[in-house]
């Protein structure tokens, strides 16, 4: 074995050991590290400060219980989380995830990947994530709001607009961060920046809604053009009916694709004749209205078909997966490949096991890891803090293009740090171009 293979696998011994059983946070790791550990084999200085173990070590996890009311008067318990992963180059940033599947090793694997997306986006921001194991489905608004109000009594004295300003992910849209953002301002008599994702009318931005999908989408846009190639005419398999996968289709549709499936956690649809604008208007409608489930898409139109399981046996040119981790596994990304699938934007987290990673590099073709692909959303963010610290509200078609001009500079890092003999290794370069910011400011402070 030679010197980095030995580093590398000893450093993943040690993380293993310090966090047993937390599957998804051991699964992050190691795909960074896999990249990073041949980047550093030169550069000691990185081994002597000890910088992946730091990095691999949250600042701080905040955990908490969520006593809350249902509407029959029952008293509930829910456990809340808000993981500070590393704040070296801004203020905390990330999401929270509303789910039942929510425990520490997810946020734990969230915030350690936020770290490194909220470097390569370029802005002032650190690494976090938070959440609950709080399931909104089938609970009533009134119900969502009390859950959302007792959540924050605790959180709001560990974030700040300079501390730390959660956003929306998984379960956490519009309606939650209206009623998170509401019980902060309500507790601290402050009309500050402190959550994003919020209304236009408080404080929100423009794009922000759209910001992950389109980006995931003008990701996918950008490798293709490298290549000399574009989305027009393609067909695309998109996961998940939330926020990021609508947007997704909407941008996909946009740029002449013709999208094929969407999914929600019960299956997917296929509709070879496409999600045009009026079906996305209807699962727009179904998802964030009536929350209904996308099966009710194969009994609006004729055209579609309600399948168990994932989408992926869906003959595609490109697949963006956008509903959840670990939703494409080693059988299913062969699959792809078979199929003639030449290009994955991930716009969830970590959607692809390592072992589906591994068949997609093999086959050299256009993979965009979360960590980029993705970082549209929390770009945005970034973008609404500066308007709310400076009270101003850009325009759609600036912050488009912000969006756009942003997406590229991440491919373009990637593109830097990861030509392998003019292929490019983009989770390679995804990697290393978010690792060398955060590691030189954490150089810079020492052994903090
Ligand atoms: P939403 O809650 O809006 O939508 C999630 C979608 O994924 C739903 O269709 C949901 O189906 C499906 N889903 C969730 N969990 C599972 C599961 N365990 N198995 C199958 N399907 C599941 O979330 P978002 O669209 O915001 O987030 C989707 C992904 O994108 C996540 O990985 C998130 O971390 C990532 N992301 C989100 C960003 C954002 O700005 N919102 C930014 C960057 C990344 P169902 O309704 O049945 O649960
Ligand atoms: O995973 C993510 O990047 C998000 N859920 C968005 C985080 C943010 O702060 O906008």
């Amino acid at each position: 074995m030679n010197k980095t293979a030995e580093y590398l696998e000893r450093f993943l011994n040690g993380v293993k050991k310090r966090n047993p059983g937390e599957t998804e946070f051991q699964q992050a790791v190691s795909e960074v590290a896999s990249t990073i550990f041949p980047y550093i084999a030169d550069k000691p200085i990185y081994h002597k400060m000890q910088i992946m173990e730091r990095m691999a070590e949250p600042d701080r996890v905040i955990m908490f219980r969520v006593p809350w009311t249902d509407d029959k008067g029952n008293i509930r318990n829910q456990r809340g989380y808000r993981v500070q992963f590393n704040n070296s180059i801004g203020p905390y940033k990330g999401g929270l995830r509303f789910h039942p599947s929510v425990n520490l090793s997810v946020l734990k694997f969230l915030g350690y990947e936020q770290t490194f997306k909220n470097s390569l986006t370029g802005l002032p921001m650190g690494g976090a994530k938070g959440g609950s194991d709080f399931n909104p489905k089938g609970k009533t608004d009134n119900e969502v709001m009390r859950f959302c109000q007792s959540f924050m009594v605790e959180l709001h004295r560990h974030i700040g607009e300079d501390t730390d300003v959660p956003a929306g992910d998984i379960g956490v849209g519009a309606r939650e961060i209206g009623y998170l953002f509401g019980m902060y301002k309500r507790i601290e008599n402050r009309f500050v920046g402190v959550l994003t994702g919020k209304g236009i009318e408080f404080g929100g931005s423009k794009i922000r809604t759209e910001a992950t999908g389109y980006g995931a989408v003008y990701f996918m846009e950008n490798m293709l053009q490298r290549v000399g190639d574009s989305i027009d005419g393609k067909t695309v398999a998109i996961s998940g009916s939330g926020n990021v996968a609508t947007y997704a289709v909407e941008k996909v549709n946009h740029l002449g694709g013709k999208v094929v499936t969407l999914s929600d956690s019960s299956g997917f649809v296929h509709d070879p004749e496409g999600i045009d604008a009026n079906k996305l208007e209807y699962v727009l409608d179904l998802k964030n209205v009536r929350r209904g489930r996308i099966k009710e898409y194969a009994d609006e139109f004729n055209s579609a078909t309600f399948h168990e399981g994932r989408p992926w046996i869906v003959p595609c040119a490109l697949a963006l997966p956008c509903a959840t981790q670990n939703e494409i596994n080693e059988e299913e990304a062969k699959t792809l490949l078979k199929n003639g699938c030449i290009g994955v934007s991930e716009g969830a987290n970590m959607p692809t096991e390592l072992a589906g990673i591994d068949a997609f590099q093999q086959a050299k073709i256009l993979y965009a890891p979360s960590k980029a692909a993705n970082a549209g959303g929390v770009a945005v963010s970034g973008l609404e803090m500066s308007q709310n610290s400076s009270r101003v509200s850009w325009k759609e078609d600036d912050l488009d293009n912000l969006l756009k001009e942003t997406m590229l500079n991440i491919h373009d890092s990637c593109v830097e740090y990861g030509n392998e003999a003019g292929h490019i290794n983009y989770l390679a370069g995804a990697n290393i171009a978010g690792f060398v910011k955060v590691a030189e400011a954490m150089l810079s402070f020492g052994h903090t």
